[in-house]
């Protein structure tokens, strides 16, 4: 084996030649080559279902794809980066997300990996961004590196970001956004510093100014005496605290923050703002912003979110629609209104532009080209772009639903 057989993962020349796919695929090949059989075909990728719970999903892994079919005979088409997508339309078809055009066996080997890219970085982006969506006005930062094997910690820390995270703490995955990563003191430092007081100023002494001070307040005493603590020892430096309570000790996590709230406020220490970690998630999150918490470290239940089962299916040969059963043959457009974000298909091959059944305005061609005859035709956007697209969308979700909710 070739790759990094230190750790254990495909190296880029591998996934590029195809080396991570399933083997059925390789044979497939094989006797498409020996029989010398060449067809033209139209593969969809669509989802039939979002993980649990999801009502929507954020499309995401556009770069890597490019990547991965760059240099291939074949055409791409894709949602943008950071699309917010449902897996049916109005009439119950799927929505395809991608669609690769050209000779089936120039591109049959890559099913794997491609699915691969799409599924998982989807999962993490339709996470955080229903994260992100109970917090549109508090910090979120991913802490989700220490869940996954650091080969693809660079990878998840971009698709956390892109999802809605306002930051990440893992160097390499900051590097690859383009920002600072975000982290403060781990209980380490305080078991080795041995004394409280002395570990907080050694961390203000030695960390750059512009790092904010958040003091860790539960690692040897409760949480009100180590936030007090915090607030008398660094004074007008200390930021924030956090609170990464034991699973042992939390009980309702949420009155332990509200006590801490309770507790610097009538000491004066009403701008101190306050950071919960550990275990957090989409139940447990709404009830400690109600608490009073301002910043949010998730780790867990970002980094290791149920992928979206993504399938590439072949739905056109030679120009006639013909698929397997459970997916509906035939090139599709996918549209979307702006406005309620319904999604309809209509067959490739009918040039019309639909209306939203509901808004009555005109619907959004969703696909665009991004390789033609294996070269990319778009440059790769910054992540931050990529996630003021989806903090758009989130934000129009919310309209959407405050709409629905006020009748
Ligand atoms: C770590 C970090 C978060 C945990 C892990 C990651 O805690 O502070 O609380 O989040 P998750 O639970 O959402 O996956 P510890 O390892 O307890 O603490 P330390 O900060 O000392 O590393």
């Amino acid at each position: 084996m070739q790759g990094d057989e230190r750790f254990d993962t495909a190296s880029p020349d591998e996934i590029r030649r195809g080396e991570t796919t399933d083997v059925y695929f390789k044979n497939t090949h094989q006797i498409l080559i020996k029989k010398n059989v060449s067809r033209g075909v139209v593969a969809e990728f669509t989802a039939s279902s979002l993980p649990s719970g999801a009502e929507w999903g954020v499309f995401a892994g556009v770069d890597e794809l490019i990547s991965l079919f760059e240099g291939l005979k074949i055409d791409l088409y894709s949602l943008p980066n950071g699309t917010v997508f449902l897996p049916k339309d109005i009439h119950r078809v799927n929505v395809p997300v991608a669609v690769i055009e050209g000779d089936y066996s120039r591109f049959c080997i890559y099913e794997t990996p491609a699915l691969g890219l799409i599924s998982h970085a989807s999962g993490v982006a339709t996470r955080a961004a229903r994260i992100k969506s109970l917090l549109m006005d508090r910090r979120l930062i991913s802490f989700g590196a220490r869940r996954v094997h650091p080969a693809i910690s660079p990878f998840v820390d971009k698709y956390a970001y892109i999802g809605g995270c306002d930051a990440v703490s893992s160097i390499k995955g900051a590097e690859l956004i383009g920002k600072m990563p975000s982290g403060t003191m781990p209980h380490a430092l305080f078991l080795i510093m041995e004394d409280q007081k002395k570990a907080l100023r050694a961390f203000d002494e030695v960390i750059p100014e512009d790092i904010p001070r958040i003091a860790l307040v539960d690692t040897l005493a409760d949480e009100k005496t180590e936030a007090i603590l915090a607030a008398e020892t660094l004074g007008k430096s200390l930021y924030g605290v956090r609170l990464d309570t034991h699973s042992s000790r939390r009980g309702r996590f949420e009155d332990i923050v509200a006590e801490v709230r309770w507790e610097l406020d009538i000491r004066g220490y009403t701008d101190v703002k306050i950071a919960v970690s550990g275990g957090l998630n989409e139940k447990n999150i709404p009830l400690l912003k109600k608490a009073g918490a301002e910043i949010f470290g998730v780790g867990t239940s970002i980094s290791n979110a149920e992928c979206v089962e993504f399938a590439m299916d072949i739905v056109e040969v030679e120009g006639k629609p013909f698929t397997k059963r459970g997916k509906f043959a035939g090139r599709k457009e996918p549209f979307r209104c702006d406005t309620c974000f319904s999604w309809v298909c209509i067959p490739a091959q009918k040039r019309t532009i639909p209306r939203c059944p509901w808004c009555h305005t005109r619907m959004r061609r969703m696909l665009t080209r991004v390789i033609a005859d294996g070269k990319p035709l778009v440059k790769r956007e910054t992540p931050e772009d990529i996630r003021g697209r989806v903090i758009q969308q989130l934000a129009r979700i919310e309209e959407i639903n405050e709409g629905l909710r006020s009748g």
